[in-house]
C-alpha cells in the first residue's frame, strides 16, 4: 500500500452536495448505462460527447453483457466517448469496470485529461487543449494493462472473460496520482498528474484498434483526513513553567505549560498560547480541533480561538472552565473551513487563552496543555 493509498481514510463521500461544500469542485458523476437503449449509442446523453469535432465515434449500448443490470457499453475501434468533470481539488476516485472476452485483440483505453475543451469551445474550434494525465492501456495483444501515458510502473496482467476494475486515484492537491488495474497498482509510488493544468477536466473512453466492453464508471470526490500536531506555537502571554512544542503532540500526560506573568491586567487574559499548523490543502472541507488540558486551580476560564484570514481576526470557537483533570474539547467547522487556511502556505493558527473568573493571585495556577490536534479532511 502506497501513501496515496494511505490517505483515503473515509472511503468515498458520495454524490451529496451538502457534504461536499465549497471546497470540492468538479462533477462527481456515475453512470451505469442502465438508462440507455439497446443497440442505440450514448453521444448527447448522460454528459456524454463524441471526441471534440469527431463524429461516427459512439458506443453501442449492449446487453451482451452487463456487469450491473443488464446493459454496458461496446466500444468497436476508433469509438471515442468523452464526458466533462472540471475537478480543480481534493482527492478524486475514478472507477471503471472492463471486460476483455478471450480471442479478442487490439487495444483500448480508459483516459483522463487534464485539460479538454468545453463543448462551446469545441463548436468554436477553440483546440489547443488535449493534455493527458492518465491513460490505462487495455492491450489485448500483449496481455498487459499498461500505463501509455508516461509507461511509468510495471504493466499488470490482463484479466480475460470477467468484469476488472481500472481504477485511477487523483490527488489535486498534491498533483499525484496512482493506478489500479485488477486492484493491482501500476506504480510503487504515486506520479504526477501534472505539469500544467492541475485538474480533472474529462474522461475518455477509447477503442483504439480493440473492441471493450465498459461499464460502471464513477469519477467521485474522496475524502481523506490528516491529523496535524503543531508545528510551531508562542507564548503571546505568560511564562513557560516547563515542557516543549513536542509535548503538544500526543495525550500522554507531558504537557506544555505557562503560568501568567506578571503584568497583566484583568482584561487581558495572561496565559495566551498561539500555535500554528500546516495544512497539506488549502480547501479542506471540514476542520475538526481536539484540544486536552487542564489547571491547577478552580475558576480559570479557556477560550479558543482560530485565525480568519478573510476578516483578519480571531474567531471565537469555544469557551469552557478548565478542571484540574485533563480534560477535552472538540470542536468541528464545516462552514467555509477554508478561511482558516492561509492561502499559499496552508497555515492554520490556534490562540488558546486563559483567564481567571475572579480574582486570583497571578503567578499560582498554572494551564497545561497535552494534546492539540486539527485534523483536516479534505
Ligand atoms: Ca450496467
Ligand atoms: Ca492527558
Ligand atoms: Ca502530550
Amino acid at each position: 500500500m502506497n501513501a496515496l493509498t494511505r490517505r483515503i481514510t473515509l472511503g468515498l463521500l458520495g454524490i451529496g452536495a451538502t457534504m461536499l461544500g465549497a471546497a470540492a469542485h468538479g462533477q462527481a458523476f456515475t453512470d451505469d448505462f442502465e438508462s440507455y437503449t439497446v443497440g442505440g449509442g450514448i453521444n448527447g446523453q448522460g454528459g456524454w460527447s463524441e471526441w471534440c469535432q469527431s463524429s461516427g465515434v459512439d458506443v453501442t449500448v449492449t446487453n451482451l453483457r452487463a456487469r450491473s443490470g443488464s446493459k454496458s457499453i461496446q466500444g468497436d475501434p476508433g469509438d471515442d466517448m468523452t464526458h466533462r468533470v472540471d475537478a480543480t481539488s481534493g482527492m478524486w476516485e475514478l472507477s471503471l469496470w472492463t471486460y476483455v472476452p478471450t480471442g479478442a485483440t487490439g487495444t483500448t483505453y480508459f483516459i483522463v485529461l487534464n485539460d479538454y475543451p468545453t463543448a462551446s469551445e469545441c463548436q468554436n474550434w477553440v483546440y489547443n487543449f488535449n493534455q493527458w494525465s492518465a491513460q490505462v492501456r487495455l492491450n489485448a495483444d500483449t496481455g498487459m494493462c499498461e500505463d501509455a501515458h508516461l509507461a511509468l510502473g510495471t504493466p499488470v496482467p490482463l484479466v480475460r472473460d470477467q468484469w476488472v476494475e481500472v481504477r485511477i486515484v487523483v490527488d489535486l492537491d498534491n498533483n499525484l496520482h496512482d493506478l489500479y488495474y485488477n486492484n493491482v497498482p501500476m506504480f510503487t509510488q504515486p506520479q504526477q498528474w501534472s505539469g500544467a493544468n492541475i485538474a480533472i477536466e474529462a474522461v475518455d473512453l477509447y477503442a483504439e484498434t480493440g473492441t471493450y466492453w465498459y461499464d460502471d464508471l464513477s469519477v467521485q470526490p474522496v475524502s481523506s483526513e490528516t491529523p496535524l500536531c503543531p508545528a510551531s506555537y508562542t507564548a503571546v502571554r505568560g511564562l513557560l513553567v516547563g515542557g516543549t512544542l513536542a509535548n503538544l503532540c500526543g495525550s500522554d500526560n507531558a504537557y506544555l505549560t505557562h503560568r501568567p506573568d506578571v503584568f497583566r491586567t484583568s482584561a487581558v487574559p495572561p496565559v495566551q498560547t498561539q500555535m500554528d499548523f500546516t495544512s497539506p490543502t488549502d480547501t479542506p472541507s471540514e476542520l475538526r480541533i481536539h484540544l486536552e488540558s487542564a489547571v491547577n486551580a478552580n475558576n480559570i476560564s479557556q477560550r479558543t480561538l482560530i485565525w480568519n484570514n478573510d476578516t483578519q481576526t480571531y474567531d471565537l470557537l469555544n469557551t469552557r472552565t478548565l478542571t484540574q483533570v485533563d480534560s477535552s474539547i472538540d470542536l468541528t467547522i464545516t462552514t467555509n473551513p477554508s478561511r482558516y487556511v492561509q492561502a499559499g502556505t496552508g497555515r492554520i493558527r490556534l490562540l488558546v487563552q486563559c483567564n481567571a473568573l475572579a480574582f486570583t493571585i497571578a503567578p499560582i495556577w498554572q494551564h497545561r496543555m497535552d494534546d492539540v490536534v486539527v485534523t483536516v479532511v479534505n
